[in-house]
């Protein structure tokens, strides 16, 4: 089924100028972006698209981390959209993320400003309803 996803390349990603590349991830998988923003998000923000997180211990960390600079925040379209970005991002801790996928090819093993977060570079929509979510809450 052809569906849209949410992407965010975080400040790290932006800060290493993998803008580009981690797009390519994407179109080298059958996708295509539909729509692209550069913007630093606010804590509002932050807080509703983090709502599952927002009473953890390292919910903090997370936010300062995501509003310490501009994010690319881009929706790409294409046959099962959703679960195939999940599948190119890789998992959440680099370090365990799959060969070929973005978080371990452009993740590195410096430790992060913080030890209490992780710092991997994209945020990719974990389903399709959080997608549908996610398109709203960042492009309106
Ligand atoms: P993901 O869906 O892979 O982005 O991961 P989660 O929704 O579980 O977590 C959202 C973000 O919180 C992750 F990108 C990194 C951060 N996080 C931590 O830093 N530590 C944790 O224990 C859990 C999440």
């Amino acid at each position: 089924m052809i569906e849209r996803t949410l992407i965010i390349v975080k400040p790290d990603g932006v800060r290493k100028g993998l803008e580009k590349s981690i797009i390519r991830k994407y179109e080298n998988a059958g996708l295509r972006m539909v729509k692209r923003k550069v913007l630093t998000p606010t804590p509002d923000l932050l807080k509703k698209h983090y709502s599952a997180h927002v009473k953890k211990p390292f919910y903090p960390y997370l936010e300062k981390f995501m509003s310490s600079g501009p994010v690319v925040a881009m929706v790409f379209e294409g046959e099962d959209a959703v679960a195939t970005v999940r599948k190119v991002t890789g998992a959440t801790d680099p370090a365990k993320a799959d060969v070929g996928t973005i978080r371990r090819d452009f993740g590195d093993m410096e430790l992060p400003d913080d030890d209490r977060i992780m710092m991997n570079l994209v945020h990719a929509s974990a389903t399709k309803e959080e997608a549908e979510k996610e398109i709203k809450l960042w492009f309106g």
